[in-house]
């Protein structure tokens, strides 16, 4: 109970729009503030002039004349068209003024610096400069003018941390773009934010934004082959792995298995949560998740196997192996 009221507290109050943490973020708050100031003051003056002529007009007891009659007032009338009319062109500017710094055109040519694909129900993370893949947690580095390029696989997905600023969608056969100026270093939850099917609810979110240094130094360790396996266990996990079915939908650097059906699994053990973050990256919920994919993530893409207990075991400790 402790946890969820703390994680919902969380979830409302850092994770928040009004919680800005890159520059993109912070115009587009600064606006929302804007609007909501001017719509603030528009509700306290209504509420306010709907008591004030309440009580003022009130009908008096015992007084039955007519109330003074009067029509047309030029002076109010200008001010109630006059002052909105006002307020529109400023929200106008605003606006404009916004969408520009947000999201400026992309030169013709210019290579993304990552780019992400919505996959129901995961997210595929490509670094093209680097050469590195991964999936759902996105290692980003602080103060760089980012070019995300965004991408779907299968039908339309929404990229949402509110923290960080707009949403994209991600459509099949187009792609989009996002401009992206982290200014704070910090672990950011977000979601898909369009429906996609049956486990949009755990297409959760989850980016890492680092200092340069540590995100050189993460993209380095990432941009390497798959630890090879060598105690007999592990050896004869990698080799199911290969062999039976895996291999054809996942993908491990430096091994046969090259799919993108499913996450890259090279440096899967270095990644704190499984399944966008269903479950806490251990050899428990490994286990439990190989051995019965349909029960963890009901309707997930990956079907349920009919393997043994050893076999799942071997598989499970090849896995945990690759940081
Ligand atoms: C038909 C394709 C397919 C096959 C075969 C398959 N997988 Fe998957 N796997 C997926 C998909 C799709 C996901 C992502 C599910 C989701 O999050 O909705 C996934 C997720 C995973 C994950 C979690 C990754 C993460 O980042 O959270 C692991 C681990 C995994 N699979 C291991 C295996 C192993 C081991 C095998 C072989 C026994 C296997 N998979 C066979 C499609 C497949
Ligand atoms: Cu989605």
């Amino acid at each position: 109970m402790f946890i969820s009221i703390a994680y919902f507290l969380q979830i409302i109050l850092l994770q928040s729009v009004e919680n800005p943490t890159s520059y993109q973020a912070e115009k587009i708050n600064k606006l929302f503030n804007y609007f909501n100031i001017a719509a603030g003051c528009m509700l306290l003056l209504v509420c306010f002039l709907v008591i004030f002529i309440c009580i003022k007009f009130k009908e008096k007891k015992g007084d039955e004349r007519e109330p003074k009659q009067t029509t047309g007032n030029k002076k109010v009338e200008a001010l109630m068209i006059g002052i909105p009319a006002l307020l529109l062109v400023w929200f106008f500017y605003q606006s404009l003024t916004t969408m520009h710094a947000v999201a400026s055109p992309v030169p013709a040519g210019k290579e993304p610096d990552v780019i992400i694909t919505g996959h129901q129900w995961w997210w595929e993370v490509d670094y093209p400069k680097a050469n590195v893949v991964t999936a759902n947690e996105v290692h980003l580095p602080v103060g760089k003018h980012l070019l995300m390029e965004m991408r779907s696989a299968d039908v339309i997905h929404d990229w949402w941390v509110p923290q960080l600023g707009n949403k994209m969608d991600l459509v099949p056969k187009i792609n989009n773009y996002l401009w992206l100026d982290i200014n704070k270093a910090g672990n950011y939850i977000g979601a898909c934010s369009e429906f996609c099917g049956a486990q949009h609810a755990w297409m959760r979110i989850k980016v890492i934004a680092e200092n340069e240094n540590d995100f050189q130094n993460w993209l380095a360790q990432n941009s390497k082959d798959a630890v090879v396996p060598t105690d007999s266990v592990a050896i004869k996990g990698s080799q199911i792995f290969e062999t039976q079915t895996c291999a054809s939908c996942h993908r491990i650097q430096g091994t046969t298995a090259t799919s993108n059906v499913g996450p890259d699994l090279t440096h899967l053990a270095s990644r704190q949560e499984l399944l966008t973050g269903l479950m806490k990256n251990n050899e428990e919920n490994l286990y439990k998740w190989i051995s019965h994919p349909q029960q963890v993530k009901p309707g997930a893409h990956m079907p349920d196997f009919k393997y043994e207990k050893d076999t799942v075991n071997a598989i499970v400790h090849y896995l945990s192996l690759l940081k």
